[in-house]
């Protein structure tokens, strides 16, 4: 790929998108800038949508959907989404490199995952559109006429999308693509951090011929800003919501009014269980990745790991190898194996969690500082990948969502008690199981009270299965047709023939 440098050679502007056409800046708004997480450098400015840009874009929205956009059928907005993936596919350099610009993630894995699951969404919801169908039923009424008994899928309408900064383009294209797959508009809040891939798909989308108003995104904030403005907007009709739980509750009050259907993707606290009867080196591998990849800033990230007490000290020392082979550096580097945070304030919300770890007397196995790197890099967000043991289970590093490269390691000395202490929690996420007991597997991972439960792997999924959260960590399903159920509306017609 093209160096950064050569890419961004100049602080970029970053402005909102909406009705086809990227909004032209103007005193009455206001800017914000985006640091590199790796150097701290500035990298962009960002125009933030006010409450005329979200309106523009609300009703650019509404009126792509009395347009031929409303009138399309599934195969043919099948085919636009695979115009669209294969426009990523083709900018593949400049996504890429956005993406690293405003996350500072290694390139491994940005090229791998990132920017490629991206595109993937768009076919794969291309795909099952294509052969989605709605029930029908042929029945005789009580008088012995014959009935036929129907549902047609329709779009919900205007569709909010309100996306994180962990996976920017990977977790907006989750949403963006079933909603536009189901014939929906929508209005894109992509995280004030990480803007820049959402605006990059504007003009993949505009390029690829999707009418003007179908995709738009504003930039901002969310309390007072470009995010409260678009879930309280009136002629928004549901909202599709990756973020923090206590953002969520805030996103349910405002969905509230006008009774608008939620979908929400929150935040976790994953447990790992690893059995004495496991694959230890795998189990190791698996959870080195588990707890450090994206810096731990992955929401399905183990931060919580149970190990059976015979193979308590060896599993620890393996995965305090593991941490400390970890390679910060520049992130277009591919040796690079760890990135730096997303920004100064979540390293200063990360290290708060290490200095309670210290303060409360746990077992620092490795890490528990920052990480003190050369040249330009000395002003980035690094910070050391750290593990703990010795906690009870009520400390807040314990209990509490951290979203760094950490985690704690608790023995554990029967199935019943690893199961007692990873089910203690309000989150219900995502699980972890090592083990090589078949019967175990079964067992354990209907006992989990996690929304995903991964057996000796991890961040393993097809696309088309349920993803999503129980207790405090979500509410619904997305994925495969589980998407469709809430990104369509289901009108039930029912003829006498
Ligand atoms: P966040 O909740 O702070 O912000 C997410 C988005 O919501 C941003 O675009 C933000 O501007 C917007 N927002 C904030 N307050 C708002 C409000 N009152 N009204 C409308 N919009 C508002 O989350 P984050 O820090 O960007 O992301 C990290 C969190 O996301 C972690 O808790 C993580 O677990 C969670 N997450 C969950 C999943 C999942 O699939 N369950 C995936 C990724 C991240
Ligand atoms: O795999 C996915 O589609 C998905 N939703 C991943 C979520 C990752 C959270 O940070």
């Amino acid at each position: 790929m093209k160096s950064l440098e050569q890419t961004d050679s100049s602080v970029r502007q970053v402005s909102c998108f909406v009705n086809g056409k990227l909004w032209a800046p103007s005193p009455n708004l206001s800017e914000y800038t985006l640091n590199y997480p790796a150097t701290g450098e500035v990298s962009a400015t960002v125009i933030e949508g006010d409450a005329t840009v979200v309106d523009a874009a609300v009703q650019a929205a509404k009126a792509a959907m009395k347009g031929p956009w409303g009138k399309t059928d599934a195969a043919q907005r099948a085919d636009m989404l695979y115009k669209i993936a294969e426009g990523i596919e083709a900018r593949f350099d400049e996504f890429l490199a956005a993406e690293i610009r405003d996350t500072g993630k290694p390139i491994s894995m940005a090229s791998k995952i990132d920017i490629p699951r991206g595109a993937a969404n768009f076919k794969v919801f291309a795909d099952i559109i294509r052969s989605a169908s709605a029930e029908t039923f042929q029945m005789k009424s009580a008088d012995g006429h014959d009935v036929l008994n129907y549902a047609l899928r329709l779009p919900k309408g205007v569709v909010g999308v309100i996306c994180p900064w962990n996976l920017p383009l990977l977790l907006m294209t989750w949403k963006v693509a079933p909603a536009l797959a189901c014939g929906n508009a929508v209005v894109v809040k992509p995280s004030e951090q990480t803007p820049s891939t959402a605006v990059l798909l504007g003009e993949v989308m505009r390029d690829a011929g999707l009418p003007d108003g179908v995709y738009n995104v504003v930039n901002g904030f969310g309390a007072g800003s470009a995010g409260e403005l678009i879930t309280n907007h009136p002629d928004v009709d549901a909202i599709t919501f990756t973020g923090e739980t206590r953002t969520g509750e805030a996103i349910m009050r405002a969905a509230a009014t006008g009774v608008r259907d939620v979908s929400f993707e929150l935040g976790g606290k994953n447990p790992g269980l690893i059995f004495a009867d496991c694959d230890l080196d795998k189990a190791v591998e698996s959870a080195a990745k588990a707890v450090f990849v994206n810096c731990g800033q992955v929401c399905l990230q183990t931060e919580r790991i149970y190990v059976e007490r015979t193979i308590f000290d060896a599993f620890v020392e393996k995965l305090k190898l593991k941490a400390e082979s970890l390679l910060p550096g520049d992130p277009l580097d591919r040796a690079t194996s760890i990135g730096p945070l997303i920004s100064q304030e979540h390293r200063k919300k990360v290290l708060s969690f290490y200095e309670k770890a210290r303060a409360e007397g746990a077992t620092e196995v490795t890490g528990g500082d920052i990480f003190d790197m050369p040249g330009a890099f000395a002003g980035g967000n690094w910070i050391k990948p750290t593990l703990w043991t010795g906690l009870p289970e009520t400390s807040p590093v314990v209990t509490e969502e951290i979203f760094g490269p950490c985690a704690h390691i608790t023995p554990f000395d029967s199935d019943d008690e690893a199961l007692a202490m990873a089910n203690n929690t309000r989150y219900g996420l995502a699980s972890m199981v090592w083990t090589e007991n078949l019967s175990r597997a079964h067992r354990v991972a209907s006992q989990l009270e996690t929304g995903i439960c991964w057996v000796n792997s991890w961040f393993l999924r097809d696309l088309r299965t349920p993803f999503g959260g129980s207790k405090s960590s979500g509410i619904g399903r997305e994925g495969g047709l589980h998407s469709l159920e809430f990104y369509s509306e289901l009108r039930n017609v029912c003829i006498q023939l």
